[in-house]
């Protein structure tokens, strides 16, 4: 099957003052970090682009610095880089930041101009930002305020939003510019059609861990937060145990979420039938056939193939016992949590073999003695102070035993 590939990207601009907030909205929503690790954010220098990975399409986003000497560089130079082919471009306000409200409106002037002139059918969506900081009952004044004094109400392509990293303000009004810029690829489309139609589904929905919708049928505003919702369920009916995925009863309907790939969650709703374990086995097996929609590159596949035997090798030279057995748990991912950045890092064994290929040793530690094996695995990632590794312990059946703090690299 062939994919244009840039067909599968969006670009997403945002933008505001030094300390308003964009770099948070980025990180908590992209990148997986706890809204409180983002206190210390350093300034962004000039532009910073990332491209963030949703389900196989891409979301290619410029997080422009906000010091006025940076922005000016924006709207006196960049303009073209900056704006061109956008989709969306977000304007942050800080509502707790009053003094510099029309110095916010003169760059939000020049942002809605270049738009115009550049990419003349994005869309303009204002965040009144931290509004967590704003008494309950005066939120809808400020919000209304800022409407008045950023006309919005005056332009047919703008939008405004009250969000806050510590609310789900934010991802309410993410999931709304995600319906409209989220590039979805029209094969998965018709395949997920298929799989409805064949399981008599009454939804289905594929979302990230959080909550936003990338496909769902029939089309859904919302997401639900699954690892909210799991570690509820967890600490209510199965302390210390992780669950491998959620069943439970709404109304007339029969809801099973379940991860199907790092950040990725389905959701499927039955009307309930007359037996739950048929639903059961109905419900897994649509998962695999969905899995297998959303399955990584082929490229990882092969890297993946050809790892699971050089890992075999290299526990049996380093005598683990029962490789045979310990096989099939090579690809169970394992959740630990950054203790800096609060990034949860969902990584298996052959995750972590597959990304030190060149040197195993270095990402997978074994040591023997006193006829004990002890495999720990050290999968990294990149915090917002720089690359660090979490020691996770295996024990001989490679099921996570208890992690260290976050260390750098
Ligand atoms: N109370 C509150 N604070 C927030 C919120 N979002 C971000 N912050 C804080 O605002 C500060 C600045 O955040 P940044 O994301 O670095 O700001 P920025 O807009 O990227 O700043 P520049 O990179 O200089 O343009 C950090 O201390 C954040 O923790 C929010 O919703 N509420
Ligand atoms: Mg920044």
């Amino acid at each position: 099957m062939s994919v244009d590939r840039e067909g599968l990207e969006s670009k997403v601009a945002i933008l505001g003052l030094s300390q308003s907030g964009k770099t948070s909205i980025r990180q908590v929503i992209f990148e997986g970090f706890a809204p409180e690790s983002t206190s210390q954010n350093p300034a962004t220098v000039r532009i910073n682009r990332k491209l963030f990975n949703l389900a196989g399409s891409s979301i290619n986003l410029f997080d422009v610095g906000g010091q006025s000497a940076y922005l000016n560089e924006v709207f006196q130079q960049y303009q073209e880089r900056t704006f061109s082919d956008v989709k969306a471009v977000i304007f942050v306000v800080d509502v707790s930041d009053a003094a510099n409200i029309m110095r916010s409106k003169y760059y939000f002037d020049l942002t809605v101009e270049n738009v115009k002139e550049i990419s003349r059918t994005a869309k303009i969506y204002v965040f009144a930002h931290k509004m967590d900081v704003v008494p309950v009952n005066k939120r809808q004044a400020v919000l209304q305020s800022i409407k008045d004094i950023f006309e919005i109400d005056n332009m047919e392509n703008a939008e405004i939003y009250g969000t806050s990293i510590f609310e789900d303000t934010l991802w309410d009004a993410m999931q709304k510019i995600l319906a409209l810029v989220y590039p979805k690829d029209d094969s998965k489309t018709l395949e997920i059609k298929d799989v409805v139609g064949a399981y008599d589904l009454s939804f289905l929905a594929v979302s990230t861990t959080h909550g936003l919708v990338l496909y769902s049928q029939p089309e859904a505003l919302a997401g639900v937060n699954y690892e909210r919702l799991r570690n509820e369920l967890s600490n209510t009916f199965f302390p210390g145990m992780v669950m491998d995925y959620a069943i439970f009863s709404l109304g007339n309907f029969c809801v099973f979420m379940r991860e199907i790939d790092n950040d990725l969650v389905l959701t499927s709703v039955f009307e309930h039938g007359p037996d739950l374990g048929d639903t059961r086995s109905k419900f897994l097996e649509l998962s695999g056939k969905i899995m297998q929609i959303f399955q990584p590159d082929e490229l990882i596949g092969q890297a993946k193939a050809k790892m699971k035997s050089t890992l075999s090798k290299y526990l049996e030279n380093n005598k683990v016992r029962e490789i045979a057995t310990l096989e099939r748990r090579f690809d169970v991912k394992v959740n630990v949590k950054c203790d800096i950045c609060g990034k949860q890092v969902q990584k298996s064994i052959l995750d972590v073999a597959v990304e030190n290929s060149e040197k195993l040793e270095r990402g997978i530690k074994i040591t023997a003695g006193f006829g004990v094996t002890t495999i720990e695995m050290y999968p990294i990632h990149e915090c917002i102070e720089g690359m660090r590794e979490i020691p996770v312990f295996l024990d001989s059946d490679l099921e996570y035993r208890r992690y260290d703090n976050s260390r750098p690299i």
